[in-house]
């Protein structure tokens, strides 16, 4: 029997998945015309799932986009107003161009169940409530109905989220049928590791660890050189991940901060707003979470504004990580700033 990998962050879990699935594939395959070197049985461990972040030059990653994605699950939303506004390419996950049935998986965990019964994400945190030492938390996100069409457009990579409350500590466990190591891995470890962290300040626990299992990891061969990339990078280069102390989620945030940040983030998405620092730092609202919303106006700026009319202060004002992150994937917009 093996446990899984260990590691203090998602940057040294992600550089060794890639090395492992890049030199030591067991099969090379092409599932719906996805060209891919594929490991069958992928685990590891974050012992610190906030440290979720990538800091690399050869990885650059949207901040923005990851919170679009985080909130658009825990509002439990299947439309694409929001999702496909941060990022167009999923979009084409959609079959009506309106919503997404598979990957919205918030739909699944956060809204109210069909029959009106309350959410699971809601009933298992009542379950640990009840008892705290249960094995039963589980939201399970993929169903038998997705098998019911082949070649169906966005079939759910996620099966289903654990959660364990232990020793004072909330653990989380994923487990995936198929991942894909330079795309999918990256957005999903964020936004399964801020779920965790956000059940955590909910049930008043401390963050415990994340483990990740997936059937299918995968890297596919149009991703190869980026993948060598960040091999090289993480193999050479000194440790990006200690430029930055992780943001820690408030221990107070309740649904109350999510549904401010989902309102605030749709009137910018839709410009019936814009806002100064000062205007976010009026709101109702802890500073990780203004902070959150700053990321939403920043790229409401970015998309609208010629690069020099950006509000320098709003991006000074960013969570220093994501400014960081800012800078490597808009570096034609954002101007560069001497880290420490
Ligand atoms: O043919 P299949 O449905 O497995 O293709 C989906 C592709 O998106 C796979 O490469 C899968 O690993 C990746 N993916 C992911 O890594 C998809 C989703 C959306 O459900 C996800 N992570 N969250």
């Amino acid at each position: 029997m093996v446990a899984p990998a260990v590691f203090p962050s998602f940057q040294h879990a992600y550089a060794a998945v890639l090395r492992h699935v890049t030199e030591d594939y067991e099969f090379a395959n092409s599932a719906r015309d996805n060209d891919s070197h594929e490991v069958i049985g992928a685990s590891f461990r974050l012992t610190d799932p906030r440290q979720r972040a990538l800091y690399l030059m050869s990885r650059p990653v949207n901040p923005v986009y990851h919170h679009a994605e985080a909130l658009w699950y825990l509002g439990g939303l299947r439309n694409l107003d929001l999702i496909g506004h941060y990022a167009s390419r999923r979009r084409a996950d959609s079959r009506d161009g309106v919503t997404i049935d598979g990957s919205s998986y918030g739909a699944r965990i956060f809204a109210p169940r069909p029959d009106g019964a309350p959410s699971a994400f809601d009933q298992a945190l009542e379950l640990l409530k009840a008892e705290k030492d249960s094995k039963r938390a589980y939201l399970p996100v993929f169903e038998a109905r997705d098998l019911d069409e082949i070649g169906h457009p966005d079939l759910p990579c996620l099966v289903g989220l654990q959660l364990l409350a232990r020793d004072g500590r909330l653990h989380m466990v994923a487990y995936m049928r198929a991942n894909d190591a330079n795309r999918g891995l990256v957005c999903d470890v964020y936004s399964f590791t801020l779920i965790q962290e956000f059940a955590a300040a909910l049930l008043g626990l401390r963050l415990g660890s994340y483990t990740h299992h997936v059937g299918s990891m995968h890297v596919g061969l149009r991703d190869l050189d980026r993948a060598g990339k960040v091999l090289d990078e993480t193999a050479a280069g000194p440790d990006t991940t200690l430029r930055f102390a992780a943001p820690a989620m408030p221990a107070g945030t309740s649904w109350k901060h999510i549904r401010t940040v989902l309102e605030h983030e749709e009137l910018l998405r839709t410009n019936r707003v814009q806002y100064t620092p000062g205007d976010v730092a009026a709101l109702d609202l802890p500073l990780y979470w203004q902070r959150v919303l700053l990321l939403f106006e920043a790229h409401r700026q970015l998309v609208n504004r010629p690069a020099d009319q950006v509000d320098q202060r709003l991006l000074e004002a960013l969570e220093p990580g994501a400014r960081w992150q800012f800078e490597r994937r808009w570096p034609t917009r954002v101007a560069p700033r001497e880290v420490a």
